[in-house]
């Protein structure tokens, strides 16, 4: 049957098309896949599981595995039904050709007459993976054969479909293996284990019931690993709240559909104040939010509300509760699958699909309402969580009209910044340097025409183990607050931001590291845009200052000197081990750690913020075993710990 493919009279025709398209792909990749950094690398990865991960919602698949090769390559393998072979009406040739040449076919060419679900912003099909690919090969089995066919340099069909063996007809299923074209990914072709590891966890949480198997054979021996969760969403909350402490045992879970739209929701509230709400849309993580958590902020206030009420825990004069004192301390996600879904926003992913409100709402209001009448002891927790939040909402307000102005109103600018002349932000930074003495040096050796330096006395507040309330009427954060100029909370405008460098400058030691967490912690909880668009950058002052007779050589890390040492002999002049920036004279912090020229900073970049949200639950949160658990396991990264 495949050698005829090649005689099919729209064959000619419709070729030339298709090299058009694909020809399109490779001169403007980023239109497709975003980029063609590292990101972009891996969303191939990403367009080619989207697809198997259909064939499971459409209830044919259960397994999908991944493998990294040797040659970092990428295999992905499904149990589903097989991509069709036949020949496609419109294009004349075989439906797994046309899958993977023409633009956008995937989801129109279904013969199942299932619709695409999973992907989002960047869900452009298999066809743009093959455009961007050296070389990429699929097999298929269907009806008791397995059919193979391979393309080459961005789609070139080098093997028409043929069929190269026999097997028992019901193994079924899909198999693509794919090599990125190293001319378009001229950045890097290697894949991360990590992110791929992170990525097909989540996946397996939010397709309950879905076996998803990692295998990195670049390793020796190959590293593994296989996720499925058959408790979906409720073992997604779980693992969230991991390093937090949960005020009640039982999840709350919700499962439901309507029209089309599938509803899946878990919940559970711990002891601290922040939220921690995640949805998804096709197993995208909406970032933006949307009407499914709209949807879902009417529904929990006003069930809360009312099963108070009806319970008696709230009394007739108790104020209601609003949508923030329900949400203190929760941890929620809340995953819709819908047929067409419309994204909006600046980096479009907020749903934007008004009928998805209303559902969400009455979904999640009868099943929440349920919940509470059928687990009245944890009712009554969660209840009383959301009233002490209310009244400390209530008491903070009227201590902030009775008494100073609160910081987030506050307009001069505080007497402790060292400002610098420009106006212009874009070229403007600013310094938050540890320690007084610090400080001073730093503003003396600063380029004060774009410089500033706001020096802090000792440590900021954890914001991760206190109350809103309480890291607005700390002193330095407040500082802080007002140099930067953008406001926060709802009043947050990053346009007002005065500076677009924002650089953290600690001591070289263990308290120095502290600083730098506590004020990372604040910025991602409650600037988190300053960190998504990185404006955050961490100074990097050298280790120590080595002397070979005349010449002096800043070093900034163990292995910079070592490479010193066997450059130069073992036996320097003299080495001085800084153990803190106050013992840099200005000349010395200008030259080394704050001139554009010759210093290097880290930019603190945000790759995936539930990834993150874990990470700060366990360094600054209330449990002590997970943070001693993670220090053990890396202490051996630890080169300069200063006990
Ligand atoms: C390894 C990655 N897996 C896939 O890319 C994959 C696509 C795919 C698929 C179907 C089944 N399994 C798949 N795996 C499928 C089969 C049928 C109907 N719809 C989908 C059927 O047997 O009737 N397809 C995805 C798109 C297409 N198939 C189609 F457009 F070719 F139909």
């Amino acid at each position: 049957m495949s050698d005829d493919i090649k005689f099919n009279s729209k064959y000619d025709e419709s070729n030339i098309q298709v090299l058009e398209g694909l020809e399109a792909v490779r001169k403007r990749p980023g239109m497709y896949i975003g980029t063609t950094a590292s990101r972009g690398l891996h969303q191939l990865v990403w367009e080619i599981v989207d697809n198997a991960i259909d064939e499971a919602l459409a209830g044919f698949c259960t397994h999908i595995e991944i493998t990294i090769t040797k040659d970092n390559e990428i295999i992905v393998s499904d149990n589903g039904r097989g991509i069709p072979v036949g020949i496609h009406q419109k294009t004349g040739k075989s439906t797994v050709e046309t899958v993977y040449t023409v633009l956008h076919a995937g989801g129109k060419f279904g013969e199942g007459g299932g619709y695409k679900v999973s992907g989002g912003l960047h869900g452009v099909g298999a066809s743009v993976v093959n455009a961007l690919s050296k070389k990429l090969e699929v097999w298929v089995r269907r009806d008791g054969e397995v059919y193979y066919i391979a393309f080459e340099d961005g789609g070139k069909v080098t093997q028409p479909l043929k069929v190269i063996g026999n097997i028992d007809p019901s193994e079924t299923g899909t198999k693509v293996r794919f090599k990125p074209d190293e001319t378009i990914f001229k950045e890097t072709t290697t894949f991360s284990y990590e992110v791929m590891r992170d990525r097909i966890r989540q996946l397996a949480f939010l397709n309950k019931g879905l076996r998803l198997t990692l295998i990195d054979e670049r390793e020796n021996p190959t590293q593994k690993d296989t996720f499925i969760y058959n408790g979906g969403l409720k073992e997604y909350v779980a693992f969230i709240n991991q390093n937090k402490q949960p005020i009640h045992d039982e999840i709350i879970y919700v499962e439901g559909s309507q029209d089309d739209i599938m509803v899946e929701f878990a919940a559970q509230y711990n002891d601290g104040y922040l939220p921690g709400i995640y949805s998804f849309c096709n197993n995208i993580n909406t970032h933006e939010g949307g009407t499914h958590e709209e949807g879902f902020r009417y529904a929990i206030t006003k069930v809360i509300n009312n099963y108070g009420r009806k319970a008696k825990i709230l009394k007739d004069n108790d104020e209601a509760l609003n949508s923030d004192d329900v949400r203190e301390g929760l941890t929620a996600i809340i995953s819709v699958k819908h047929p067409n879904p419309q994204y909006e926003g600046q980096t479009k992913t907020k749903l934007g699909n008004s009928e998805v409100r209303p559902i969400v709402n009455k979904i999640l209001s009868e099943q929440i309402e349920r919940f509470l009448l059928e687990n009245p002891d944890q009712g009554k927790i969660i209840v009383e969580k959301c009233m002490l939040a209310a009244k400390a909402r209530v008491a903070a307000k009227r201590a902030r009209e009775l008494t100073r102005k609160s910081v987030l109103e506050v307009t001069s600018l505080p007497g402790k910044l060292a400002d610098c002349s420009s106006k212009d932000a874009t070229i403007c930074e600013m310094y938050i340097v540890e320690g007084l003495s610090a400080g001073g040096s730093a503003k003396m050796g600063r380029d004060r025409e774009f410089q500033a330096i706001l020096p802090l006395k000792g440590k900021i507040i954890n914001v991760e183990k206190a109350r809103p309330e309480r890291v607005f009427e700390n002193q330095e954060i407040g500082t802080m607050i007002t140099a930067l100029g953008t406001g926060i909370g709802p009043t947050f405008d990053i346009s007002k931001l005065r500076y677009h460098k924002v650089v953290i400058m600690t001591d070289a030691d263990v308290d120095g590291a502290h600083i730098r967490t506590l004020l990372l912690t604040f910025f991602y909880r409650y600037m988190r845009p300053l960190v998504e668009q990185g404006h955050i950058y961490i100074a990097q002052p050298p280790l120590y200052k080595v002397t070979y007779n005349r010449n002096v050589h800043y070093v900034y890390s163990d292995e910079e000197l070592e490479e010193l040492k066997k450059e130069y002999g073992d036996r320097p002049s003299n080495i001085q081990r800084y153990k803190g920036l106050g013992e840099m004279n200005p000349e010395q912090l200008w030259e080394t750690t704050m001139d554009p020229e010759r210093r290097t900073m880290l930019q603190v970049k945000l790759e995936d913020a539930m990834e993150a949200d874990l990470y700060f639950d366990m360094l600054m949160g209330e449990k002590v075993e997970p943070r001693k658990e993670f220090i053990l396991k890396n202490a051996k990264f630890v080169k300069n710990l200063d006990i």
